[in-house]
């Protein structure tokens, strides 16, 4: 008896010391980098054990890119006390994700870049956190940078939670301030040897976890995915306790329950997961073995269903057509080519990837895909590519809604940082596309700028924006809302050249297009018919014969003749692809190539096809 009570009081005692936070910013902020130094510092490394950079950041596709695609979960004990951390991404297209997560945590660390300051991303996912009554704690991270404004950093933060409509009590946030990447932090600008007073500050201002009593309570916030247990429910349990075996009615968003029963259950432990058998209130866990669940239900008491209240999950913004690959190349490179491959890849991704959404469309060997942005749309075809797929995906197109009768379309706030002598170029461009500028003002030596602009006017706007300004523009962007149809926006300025062949290019014939246009492709490089292998330096399209070897008397194999005169081809990632090609255009994506080409390979029907076009009524 007085062991049971003995233990009782010792659960009560361990479940309050728990932390849960999150760590949020704007894109490449360092958050990762900072989750990474609390890993070590708090010893869950031995000390000869290899980690290399980042270990955070573990899908092959965040480190080549250095972003965080997905957010996640890792725990730390610092002073006796469970620390679990949730890094999330800080890219635009994954700021769904974030605004979800955020339910599992009681405290938030807001990093901000000690040059850049506050951006796009910051001022969303700061206003998800005060909304939910969080109580940030700001770390002023890059303080180590060379021309870092840590002060006027501070004061931009201020303002920004002020303006976001921050209580008395979210005002007074602490701050921090460090580097993440030479590891440490501190109260003050002085450098320590590590991150401790970071830990500290958790300790002192992160709120324990609410502990309800009574029967079970859980919402899925978040969701994990193995090949093997296959989907893997996250959340926070908000009331009583979970249990392994326990049966439990599971309430969805449209009041549907289902009963269930939880296989296993786990909570985290620093990098990866424990099994546990039962998790009370206060901490976060894993769940397998629930059938179907979607995020934002509860898992109940089966006597006592009672949900929380139901998270929206973001509607998508743009769509993109995939088709199966039908260029005269079709099979060569990939092992997954069928149309009901494709169809069962997609669905199976909308599974775990939440913002996705897949239809069919009038033809079986196509379908329409929505997403986030151009971003979060290029990671799945980037990853099917890998996986071994071959797909022909159409040029995004964003979403309009009809909202009081009006069309209208997204909007986005665009945030524009350059040196003051190419400010000029920027506004021209952006105000060609639409944009509207809200706000310029000086930033250490460059300029600051911002604008409205509908989302339309930003695709193919990065490269035009870099080009002009000798690559110095930082830009971000966010979406805001939708607005009334703001009528024609310039497409690509610069019409391309066609293969009128489908063969091998030629140095000789590259060497003689040179002044024509620039070249996506190499001497030797095969190109078929109708697909884009150069800009053409003028408005228009032109086809183009790049595929004649050299006149008789030369006997070198063609491919390498007079290659050594070509000017190098442009390389093109997949994401510049998809921002570059036209309505009448389109990309092969194959896991060796992505080619750009017309979606009408043929040069007559082509243009039999858009005479038919220009001569039917709008
Ligand atoms: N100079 C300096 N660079 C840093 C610091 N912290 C991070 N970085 C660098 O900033 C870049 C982005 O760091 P990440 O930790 O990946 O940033 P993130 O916020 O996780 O980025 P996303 O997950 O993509 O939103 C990397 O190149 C880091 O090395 C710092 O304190 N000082
Ligand atoms: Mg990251």
């Amino acid at each position: 008896m007085l062991l049971k009570a003995y233990s009782e009081r010792l659960k009560a005692k361990f479940k309050m010391n728990i932390r849960n936070i999150a760590i949020i910013a704007h894109v490449d902020h360092g958050k990762t980098t900072l989750v990474d130094k609390i890993l070590h510092s708090t010893n869950i490394f031995r000390d000869n054990q290899e980690t290399g950079e980042l270990i955070m950041d573990n899908n092959d596709l965040e480190r080549e890119r250095g972003i965080t695609i997905f957010s996640k979960n890792v725990s730390v004990t610092y002073k006796g006390v469970k620390i679990n951390v949730i890094d999330t991404p800080g890219h635009s297209d994954f700021g769904g994700e974030v605004e979800r997560v955020l339910k599992m945590a009681d405290g938030v660390l807001l990093l901000v870049d000690a040059f850049e300051g506050p951006m796009p991303q910051t001022r969303f996912v700061l206003q998800k956190a005060l909304q939910l009554g969080l109580h940030p704690i700001v770390v002023i991270n890059k303080v180590d940078k060379a021309n870092c404004r840590p002060d006027e950093v501070h004061d931009a933060v201020f303002e920004l939670f002020f303006n976001l409509d921050a209580t008395e009590e979210q005002l007074d946030f602490p701050t921090i301030y460090g580097s993440s990447k030479n590891g440490w932090m501190n109260t003050s600008l002085t450098e320590t040897d590590n991150i401790l007073p970071l830990l500290d500050a958790i300790l002192e201002h992160v709120p324990e976890p609410k502990v309800n009593e009574g029967t079970t309570q859980m919402q899925i916030t978040s969701l994990d995915y193995s090949s093997f247990l296959g989907r893997i429910a996250v959340g926070k349990v908000a009331r009583g306790t979970v249990r392994e075996g326990q049966q439990i009615a599971l309430v969805q968003a449209d009041g549907g329950i289902k009963k269930m029963k939880v296989k296993e259950l786990y909570t985290f432990e620093a990098l990866g997961k424990k099994k546990a058998t039962e998790v009370s209130a206060g901490d976060i866990c894993a769940i397998v073995g629930l059938d179907e669940f979607n995020i934002g239900d509860t898992i109940c008491d089966v006597e006592f269903p009672e949900a929380l209240p139901v998270i929206s999950v973001d509607e998508p913004t743009m769509s993109m057509m995939f088709s199966i690959n039908n260029s005269p190349f079709f099979g060569r490179e990939g092992k997954f080519v069928t149309s009901r491959h494709l169809r069962d890849r997609l669905m199976k991704e909308t599974e775990k990837n939440l913002a996705l959404r897949v239809e069919d469309s009038d033809s079986a060997d196509s379908f329409l895909v929505y997403g986030r942005g151009i971003l979060h749309l290029g990671i799945l075809i980037e990853t099917m590519r890998r996986e071994g797929f071959e797909l022909t995906v159409g040029n995004p197109q964003v979403l309009v809604k009809e909202i009081d009768g009006k069309k209208c379309e997204p909007y986005e706030n665009l945030v524009v940082d350059v040196p003051a002598e190419f400010s000029g170029k920027v506004i021209d461009l952006v105000t060609q596309r639409k944009g509207e500028m809200l706000i310029m003002e000086s930033k250490g030596e460059m300029q600051h700028l911002e604008f409205d602009i509908p989302s339309r006017g930003l695709i193919g706007l990065r490269s035009n924006m870099l080009t002009n300004t000798a690559g110095e523009a930082v830009m971000a962007h966010r979406f805001t809302d939708y607005r009334p149809w703001k009528g024609n926006i310039p497409g690509r300025s610069n019409g391309v050249l066609l293969s009128k062949n489908t063969e091998r290019t030629t140095g000789y014939s590259i060497d003689k297009l040179q002044d024509r246009g620039r070249f996506f492709v190499d001497p030797g490089d095969e190109v078929y018919v109708g697909q884009i292998i150069a800009e053409h330096i003028k408005p228009g399209d032109l086809n183009v014969n790049a595929t004649e070897p050299k006149k008789l008397t030369n006997h070198r194999a063609s491919g390498s003749d007079d290659a050594s005169k070509a000017a190098p081809k442009i390389m093109m990632t997949l994401e510049e692809c998809m921002e570059y090609i036209q309505q009448d255009e389109c990309i092969e994506v194959t896991p060796k190539s992505i080619r750009m080409r017309k979606v009408i390979l043929d040069e007559n029907e082509r243009s039999r096809v858009s005479k038919q076009m220009k001569s039917e009524p709008a």
